[in-house]
């Protein structure tokens, strides 16, 4: 299978990485990490070790060849832009999967993608970009896909199957869209929160004040989630944060990764866009 991966920071490149063990993959990603690549490989260090010359390219039309599954992982804000740049190589058959942060990416995929060809997907893995050409893998996540008429079809565990066994640990639900919102849920509390205190996503739970105001944002989450008729369970949602916060212990979130860089971050799409749904919520 042809894959392209638009968006080659720290979660797509080591998605590129894993697949390219069972398929032809191609990244799309910054000039600098591209040429590092180019220059002297992939790096994949932390939890998975690999070292791998792979196709990079730093703009998607570049190429003209259309892939079978384009993986969307670029920030919420540039989902659009990416779409739009990548118009011309999707195809009637290309399967469009995004597996972004943030509550408002399918919405702007439906309007240049076909909806029966959009794959939603989210991910607990924890990663970060050290440097051009070298990602570090820091904790082994799940990853969960679905399609919007939350049907299962063949083509949905094709590319299941296909994750599992590049040993993407993945499976395929039913509530992609509830999914999406758990994500989004552990996300605002956990990626504002490492950006403020500058820490590590465990240092959350190591410390009693940071470990309450997780608890209190993780409930006005979820109480604004619930005015979506989506029956997040509390003891659950705050089990299933801490649990994510313990699996990506050693992970700098993706928020302060992009504040570090001086680069914008997804707090429109996650915090942002909750705080509007509450206050329109009442
Ligand atoms: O999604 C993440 C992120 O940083 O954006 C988690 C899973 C919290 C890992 O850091």
């Amino acid at each position: 299978m042809n894959v392209m991966i638009l968006g080659a920071g720290a979660i797509g490149s080591l998605f590129g990485a894993l697949l390219s063990k069972n398929c032809n993959v191609t990244l799309v990603g910054r000039k600098n990490h591209v040429n590092a690549i180019i220059k002297f490989g992939l790096s994949i260090k932390g939890i998975t070790k690999l070292n791998l010359k792979i196709e990079a390219i730093d703009s998607a039309d570049k190429v003209n060849t259309s892939p079978d599954l384009l993986i969307l992982t670029v920030k919420s804000y540039d989902t659009e832009n990416a779409i739009r740049q990548a118009r011309s190589i999707i195809k009637e058959n290309t399967i469009v999967l995004s597996l972004q942060n943030g509550l408002d990416n399918i919405d702007k995929i439906k309007k240049y993608v076909n909806p029966e060809k959009i794959i939603a997907g989210v991910t607990t893995h924890g990663a970060f970009f050290s440097q051009p050409g070298e990602i570090h893998h820091t904790g082994k996540g799940t990853t969960v896909l679905g399609i919007l008429s939350n049907k299962k079809t063949e083509q949905l565990d094709k590319i299941s199957s296909l994750f599992n066994q590049a040993g993407i640990k993945t499976i395929t639900s039913q509530t992609i869209i509830k999914d999406i919102w758990s994500k989004a849920i552990v996300n605002s509390c956990v990626n504002p929160l490492t950006t403020f205190f500058q820490c590590k996503n465990g240092y959350l739970l190591e410390n009693p004040i940071l470990e309450h105001l997780v608890e209190i944002i993780c409930k006005e989450s979820i109480n604004i989630s619930n005015t979506q008729k989506l029956d997040f369970s509390y003891n659950e949602m705050i089990e299933h944060t801490r649990d994510v916060i313990i699996n990506t212990s050693e992970n700098y979130s993706s928020m302060l990764q992009s504040f570090k860089k001086d680069r914008r971050t997804e707090i429109h799409s996650i915090n942002d866009k909750l705080v509007k749904i509450g206050k329109n919520n009442g």
